[in-house]
C-alpha cells in the first residue's frame, strides 16, 4: 500500500509540470485589449473550446489610455478595439497590421449602411465591432421629469449627484453639441467655449468617469450620469428606475472597431476570434449580454424581440434623435487634449 502510495506521488510529480506546461505554454494564447463589459464572457470560453486556445482579456477606459499604453510599449496585446476616430492616428503610428479579408468571411454581414450612414468609409486596418451612442442616464424615480437637454449638467440643484464620461472628445462634443457647434469642430475658439461650458457645469458634477458611473446610478448614488446607450441598457435589466435620454440638441456616436497590433502573436488565431466575433447567432449573443449592438446586419434577426425594437439600441431610426459620429480632427486634437488638462486641472 505504501508503495503504491510512493509510485502514485512520482507520478503526481512527474506529470504535473506537464500538465502546467499544456496549460500555460503549449496553449495558443490571444491577448486581448478592450473597453470594460464590452464581450460575454462565455463567448470567449466557447472561442477558447473551438480553437483549444486561451483568451486573456484586459480592459481599457479611453482611446486615450489605451494609446498611451501602446505607446509606452507596455502593450503584448493581439487584439485592441479603438474607435473609428484613433485608427488613422493607430495606423500613421506603425501600430496596426493591415486586415486580412480572405480570413474573415464574415466579413460579408457588416452593417455597411450604417457605416455609410456616419460617413464611414471602409478602412483596411480594423474591422467594426459595436457602436456606442452617448446620452444621458437618469434616476426616474428621483428626477422630475425626464431630462432633454445637456444643460442639465448645469442644474446646481443636482450638484454632487452627476457624472460626465472622461473623453475629452465625448465631453468636449457634448459641450460643442449644446453650444450649437459640430462636435468634430476644428475652430479654436468654439473649442474653447466648449471647455469654458463644461468648467461651468464642473462643480455640480461628482467626478469624470467611464465605468464606475453605472453602480453609482445603480444605487442612486448619482442621479444623472453622461453615459453610453450600452452600459444604460445593461442597468436597466435590473431596475425600473432608470431611464436614457438623447439631448435634443443632439448626442454622439462612435464605432469601436477590432484591430490587430503590429506585434500580434498570432496573426491566423486574431483573424479567426475576429470573425467569431462577427458569426451572427454569436453577435446576437454578445449584444443581448452587453448591450451594445453589434455592427453585423444578420445579428439582428437573432435578438430577442424586446431589443430589435429598442429605441435606445437603434436610435438612429428614431427621427427624433439627431447624431454626429466623432471622427478624426487632425491637428485639431491638441487644442481639445489643452482644453481636456484645463477641465481636469
Ligand atoms: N463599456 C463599454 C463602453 C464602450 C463605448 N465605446 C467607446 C466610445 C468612445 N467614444
Amino acid at each position: 500500500m505504501k508503495r503504491l502510495a510512493i509510485i502514485l506521488s512520482f507520478l503526481v510529480l512527474l506529470l504535473m509540470p506537464i500538465a502546467l506546461k499544456q496549460l500555460f505554454q503549449l496553449k495558443k494564447t490571444l491577448y486581448i485589449y478592450m473597453w470594460s463589459d464590452y464581450i460575454k464572457t462565455d463567448l470567449i470560453k466557447e472561442f477558447e473550446k473551438k480553437y483549444d486556445c486561451l483568451v486573456i482579456v484586459d480592459t481599457y477606459d479611453s482611446n486615450e489610455s489605451l494609446l498611451t499604453k501602446l505607446q509606452l510599449g507596455g502593450a503584448g496585446y493581439d487584439i485592441i478595439f479603438p474607435s473609428n476616430y484613433f485608427l488613422s492616428l493607430m495606423a500613421e503610428k506603425n501600430l496596426l497590421l493591415p486586415i486580412q479579408k480572405e480570413k474573415i468571411p464574415n466579413l460579408k454581414y457588416i452593417d455597411t449602411q450604417l457605416l455609410e450612414k456616419f460617413a464611414l468609409t471602409p478602412t483596411r486596418w480594423a474591422v467594426p465591432y459595436m457602436v456606442s451612442f452617448s446620452g444621458i442616464a437618469w434616476r426616474t424615480d428621483r428626477l422630475e421629469g425626464a431630462p432633454t437637454s445637456w444643460s442639465l449638467f448645469g442644474n446646481p440643484n443636482l450638484k454632487g449627484r452627476m457624472t460626465m464620461l472622461n473623453d475629452p472628445r465625448e465631453t468636449i462634443g457634448a459641450a460643442l453639441r449644446f453650444l450649437g457647434f459640430s462636435a468634430n469642430s476644428t475652430n479654436p475658439d468654439e473649442i474653447e467655449r466648449a471647455r469654458d461650458k463644461v468648467l461651468e457645469w464642473k462643480p455640480n458634477l461628482a467626478k469624470l468617469e467611464s465605468e464606475q458611473y453605472k453602480n453609482g446610478i445603480a444605487s442612486a448614488e448619482y442621479l444623472a450620469a453622461h453615459a453610453y446607450n450600452g452600459d444604460t441598457l445593461q442597468l436597466t435589466q435590473d431596475s425600473p428606475h432608470i431611464g436614457f435620454c438623447y439631448p435634443k440638441e443632439g448626442s454622439l456616436v462612435s464605432f469601436d472597431y477590432a484591430a490587430i497590433l503590429n506585434a500580434c502573436n498570432d496573426e491566423d488565431l486574431a483573424h479567426a476570434f475576429i470573425n467569431f466575433l462577427h458569426e451572427p447567432k454569436v453577435a446576437a449573443e454578445n449584444t443581448s449580454f452587453t448591450m451594445y449592438r453589434c455592427v453585423n446586419t444578420k445579428s439582428r434577426d437573432y435578438l430577442p424581440k424586446k431589443l430589435q425594437t429598442s429605441k435606445i439600441l437603434f436610435p438612429e431610426e428614431d427621427p427624433e434623435n439627431s447624431f454626429e459620429c466623432i471622427k478624426p480632427i487632425g491637428p485639431a486634437r491638441r487644442d481639445y487634449l489643452r482644453a481636456w488638462d484645463a477641465i481636469k486641472s
